[in-house]
């Protein structure tokens, strides 16, 4: 939908083309922002998702408040779209008191129930089939809801994207997996995850709807997305998207992706950066001003150092949480050794 000089064919208000912008812009400073901070010593893990923010925020963007998202690792941007405080978020990557998963995860592994976020486990793809139960549950209760799932393309290869995708099949289960197919699985380029023609052609063998999107296209995702949860809701099933984009950086900051990418595929990729495509469409249309940037970049800046200050000073969770959340009624087991710990 959006050419390289930034001309869209689109139907979408001028609002929410600029939301948009605003929050991937906001994702990419928050992201320059936590890895200085790892690289400092001040949090101990981050994985980016330069170059390739456009599928959490239009999707997000896209989804119901009420829809559950089941995110990976690069999926901060969604939960930001739904409200979730910049202190929330950094509260989880120093885990102190204030960390919605009370110290128990790593990095990058925020959930919360205020924004109907449910928490990952790093082992990729389990997601996947819970998001597809999830679906198919809220179908039985008889509400309209859809179950939102993230993957990257390594996770195709897990055995639990084929029982998500055949259990959504089925069941015709109301739920959108989107697979932000980055080219990379950590060092694994695309084309040796996978010998089919696409991510999205895999969809089909389960009688699921498959879409196949450029995921540098910020409208072009949420138009996907949009039509995706239609029909799910519709009663027409589930949908796969492929979304086509490219990591432009290190798939953690325990990653050195020089040692793996070639200089001259960054530089091709970076010519398709979501958020310059992006800006030159709304300067385009006079929506984006020079200053745009800066203000967007100072206002998260202010949040993150807000946050921080207050932060920084935290203590850890109370020991005690650790027995927390479990059981309802605790096995007496462990309420001997919480009496004995305390
Ligand atoms: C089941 C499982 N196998 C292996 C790993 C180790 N691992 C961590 S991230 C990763 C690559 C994930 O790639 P992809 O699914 O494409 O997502 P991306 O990191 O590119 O967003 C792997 C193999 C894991 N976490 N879980």
């Amino acid at each position: 939908m959006l050419d390289d000089d930034g001309v869209a064919e689109t139907a979408l208000p001028l609002e929410t083309r600029a939301d948009l912008y605003r929050h991937m812009r906001r994702l990419r400073r928050f992201d320059e922002r936590m890895t200085a901070l790892q690289r400092q010593g001040r949090i101990g893990f981050y994985g980016a998702a330069t170059g390739q923010e456009a599928p959490p925020v239009a999707v997000a963007l896209a989804a119901r408040p009420s829809d559950w998202l089941f995110p990976a690792l690069r999926e901060g941007g969604a939960l930001f779209v739904r409200g979730l405080p910049v202190a929330t978020y950094l509260a989880q990557l120093l885990g102190c008191a204030r960390d919605p998963m009370k110290g128990r995860q790593m990095p990058n592994h925020v959930a919360s129930r205020s924004v109907s976020v449910v928490s990952w486990s790093s082992a990729i793809a389990t997601q996947l089939p819970q998001a597809v139960g999830a679906a198919m549950a809220m179908r039985a209760r008889g509400g309209s809801d859809a179950a939102v799932a993230f993957l990257g393309d390594g996770a195709t290869s897990h055995p639990d994207f084929h029982a998500a995708l055949n259990f959504a099949g089925v069941f015709r289960a109301p739920a959108l997996l989107v697979c932000t197919n980055n080219q990379y699985a950590l060092s694994v380029p695309s084309t040796r995850q996978t010998a089919s023609s696409s991510f999205a052609v895999k969809a089909l063998a389960y009688g699921v709807n498959a879409v196949r999107v450029d995921g540098n296209d910020a409208l072009a995702v949420f138009e996907v997305a949009r039509a995706a949860l239609e029909r799910a809701r519709a009663g027409q099933g589930a949908t796969l998207v492929e979304c086509v984009t490219y990591r432009l950086g290190a798939h953690s900051t325990s990653d050195d992706p020089s040692r793996y990418q070639d200089p001259a595929e960054v530089e091709q990729w970076q010519k398709r950066d979501p958020l310059e495509r992006l800006r030159r469409h709304l300067v385009r249309e006079s929506r984006h001003d020079p200053d745009a940037d800066q203000r967007i970049d100072a206002e998260l800046d202010r949040e993150v150092d807000d946050a921080l200050g207050e932060l920084e000073h935290e203590p850890a969770p109370a020991l005690e949480t650790l027995f927390e959340d479990v059981y309802c009624e605790p096995p007496w087991h462990l309420t001997e050794q919480l009496a004995r710990f305390a």
